[in-house]
């Protein structure tokens, strides 16, 4: 069985836990606490030299890491994922936007919220809380003339936003003037076999 090295609180882990639970791929999950120095460790270094999960271990060894590289994996022959040459590479414009557009202020507020680095962080609240409305507003965009970012359906693109856009509020960014996020965030909670954040999925193992 394949084994995901997760963080409970992490939309990027997350992304792969709500992936491969609509698949229906069973997977093992090793909670690694990153708040601990988990990631740092000399063990998990030889798995990760770049000490961040979500990270996918398969029985033979081989190692995926990257959130969105993963979610593309597992989606690649599912409806999750079209096969059409524009499609996909409209996937992987959105999922770049994510990494370098939206998560880095987005999840990075929410992540010193909730590990205490708020008030070590505060001369940069502004700028990033700037650039995570830049985000949402492109977002807000998009979703008023398309139900879906791509292809308009359902796809990885869409589990790869709503990863960390549906917990903004955890970082304190009030979606209440985006209207047309709040209608997708709606549609895609509503997806056959959905999982929250929270849920327990995967079969916990020790390491
Ligand atoms: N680009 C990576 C980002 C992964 C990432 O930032 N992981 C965080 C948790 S959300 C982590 O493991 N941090 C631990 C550390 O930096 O040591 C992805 O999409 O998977």
């Amino acid at each position: 069985m394949i084994r995901l090295y997760d963080f409970w609180e992490s939309g990027n882990a997350y992304k792969v836990r709500l992936l491969l639970s609509q698949l229906g791929i069973p997977f093992e999950r090793v909670n690694i606490d990153i708040l601990k120095g988990e990631t740092r460790t000399e063990r998990f270094l030889q798995k990760n030299p770049n000490h961040r999960v979500p990270l996918v271990e398969w029985p033979d060894g081989r190692i995926l890491t990257e959130s969105n590289a993963i979610l593309f994996f597992f989606a690649q022959g599912t409806d999750y994922l079209s096969e059409d040459p524009w499609q996909r590479a409209q996937t992987l414009q959105w999922m770049f936007f994510e990494q370098y557009s939206h998560e880095p202020y987005i999840a990075v507020v929410r992540f010193w919220t909730f590990s205490g680095q708020l008030e070590s962080n505060k001369q940069f609240l502004a700028e990033k809380m700037d650039r995570g409305h830049d985000a949402l507003r492109v977002m807000e965009t998009h979703l008023e003339n398309n139900d879906f970012f791509v292809g308009n359906c359902y796809s990885i693109t869409d589990i790869a936003l709503y990863a960390y856009t549906h917990v903004a509020g955890e970082g304190g960014f009030d979606l209440g003037d985006y209207a047309a996020i709040n209608r997708w965030l709606d549609r895609v909670r509503n997806q056959p076999g959905h999982r929250t954040i929270t849920d327990d999925v995967g079969v916990v193992v020790d390491w």
